[in-house]
């Protein structure tokens, strides 16, 4: 994989995740207890041996920096790398506009790299990808650009490019982001469309040569599905990479790919976790998922004021302290600590979050460093919950970084 260069895009605001996004990037936001949005797809690269990556980040990036440092540190005496590479104003003072145009403002990192290939893949999903099959995939096809592409139900087409492919796999149509009617379902299956997964492999001549080309135009969004994609697939060498044919040793056949991008899909991906047959397995350890891990002791439970403490279908992070507590598929970041005579149920809870004695908490999900008053109840009337927090669409509460509830 020598000759190819990473550029992950992380600079996305994520608004439909708000509050979760008012103080980090959607890429920085905390997924599984351990992890970030974005750890998913380094480990995609990491684990397939590609090893020259830049990240792209714009907006409020200093908790993703942070990350950055700390969990991927790479350095030394070989050629590898993983660059965050703030928005810097490098072409005109503007900061980037379109995902087209952060690449642009960056063709001189590209070209002193002087890769064969350049991958361009987004953060903001949950899924595991052994990036080099697609890379295989794109050189046998003598491809310009290769879009990884996966099935969706045609009621979802509103938020993906929508791709149509010839029996060769070569692009033949694409809609940026069409109404559900206007969409072009898969022939034969009227029921789904195929939609773009926002990776691309490029030949580096050719995303040099297009970016240049883009940015000279005024009615440009300088953006791939809006701009780039439209314009290259007619000239016939565009190929689509169906991520259903991506094997990873250990993992089941189905191929798993949340988009994570409102606060309901958010929280079912966590509830995925913790299915018996969970469709996306934290444990495989030949694609083992890096991260950072705070010098915490173990999670540690304990019996308290004659409660006992149960916990059944969770996932709990390390530091995490539990006082007489019974926790029922509920996922608890790092250092959570809860006190005695508590309920918590089908939560989310990201980390440093306090909760006192006798609360009741029931489909939530909790930012960081948040504290909650003895006898709280969170999630059982939600009207009342919606004059406090922010409910999602399917009556999640959301409990924003830093709030002290109840006091
Ligand atoms: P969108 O979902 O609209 O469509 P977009 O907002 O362009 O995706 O974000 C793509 C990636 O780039 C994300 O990882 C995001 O964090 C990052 N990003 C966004 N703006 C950025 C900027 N200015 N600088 C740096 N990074 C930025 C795209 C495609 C669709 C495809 C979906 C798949 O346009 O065709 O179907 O992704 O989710
Ligand atoms: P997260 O909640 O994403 O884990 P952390 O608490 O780890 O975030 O880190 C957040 C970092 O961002 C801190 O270093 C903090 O000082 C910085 N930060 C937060 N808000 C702002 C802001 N408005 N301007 C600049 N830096 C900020």
């Amino acid at each position: 994989m020598a000759g190819i260069l990473a550029m992950i895009l992380a600079g996305g605001e994520g608004k439909r995740l708000h509050p979760l996004t008012e103080t980090r990037s959607k890429p920085a936001v905390p997924f599984g207890g351990s992890y970030r949005l974005l750890d998913f797809a380094l480990n995609n690269f990491v684990n397939a041996d590609i090893l020259k990556i830049y990240v792209l980040t714009q907006f409020k990036s200093q908790s993703l920096n942070i990350h950055l440092r700390q969990a991927w540190h790479l350095s030394g005496i070989t050629d590898r790398f993983i660059d965050p590479v703030p928005a810097q104003q490098r072409v005109g003072k503007r900061w980037y506009d379109g995902t087209a145009d952060a690449i642009y403002q960056n063709d001189k990192s590209i070209e002193s790299n002087e890769p064969d290939q350049v991958c361009i893949f987004g953060s903001d999903h949950i899924y595991k990808m052994d990036i080099r099959q697609m890379v295989d995939f794109h050189k046998r096809k003598e491809a310009d650009l290769t879009v990884a592409a996966i099935k969706v139900t045609k009621d979802q087409a509103y938020h993906f490019g929508i791709i149509e492919v010839d029996e060769n796999g070569c692009m033949i149509g694409f809609q940026e982001k069409p109404s559900v009617e206007e969409a072009k379902t898969i022939p034969g299956d009227p029921e789904h469309v195929l939609a773009s997964m926002g990776n691309y492999i490029f030949e580096t001549d050719t995303l040099l040569s297009e970016l240049r080309r883009d940015a000279d135009l005024e009615d440009s969004e300088h953006d791939f599905g809006k701009d780039i994609i439209p314009h290259l697939y007619p000239q016939g060498k565009v190929f689509v990479y169906n991520f259903n044919e991506n094997k990873i040793a250990g993992e089941p056949d189905a191929v798993y790919w949340r988009d994570v991008g409102t606060l309901d899909a958010y929280w079912e991906a966590h509830m995925d976790l913790l299915d018996d047959e969970a469709p996306f397995s934290l444990y495989n350890r030949k694609w083992p998922l890096h991260t950072y891990h705070p010098p915490l002791p173990p999670a540690t439970f304990k019996d308290s004021d004659g409660y006992k403490t149960k916990v059944s279908q969770s996932l709990l992070s390390a530091g995490c302290f539990i006082l007489g507590t019974v926790i029922e598929r509920s996922v608890l970041g790092f250092h959570s600590h809860i006190r005695s005579g508590s309920k918590i149920t089908e939560t989310v809870m990201l980390g440093s979050v306090k909760i006192g004695e006798g609360c009741r908490i029931t489909r939530a999900i909790i930012d960081k460093n948040v504290e909650i008053a003895p006898g709280t109840i969170i999630g059982e009337d939600i009207e009342q919950d919606r004059a406090r927090f922010t409910v999602s669409e399917n009556g999640i509460v959301v409990i924003a970084k830093n709030s002290k509830v109840g006091f």
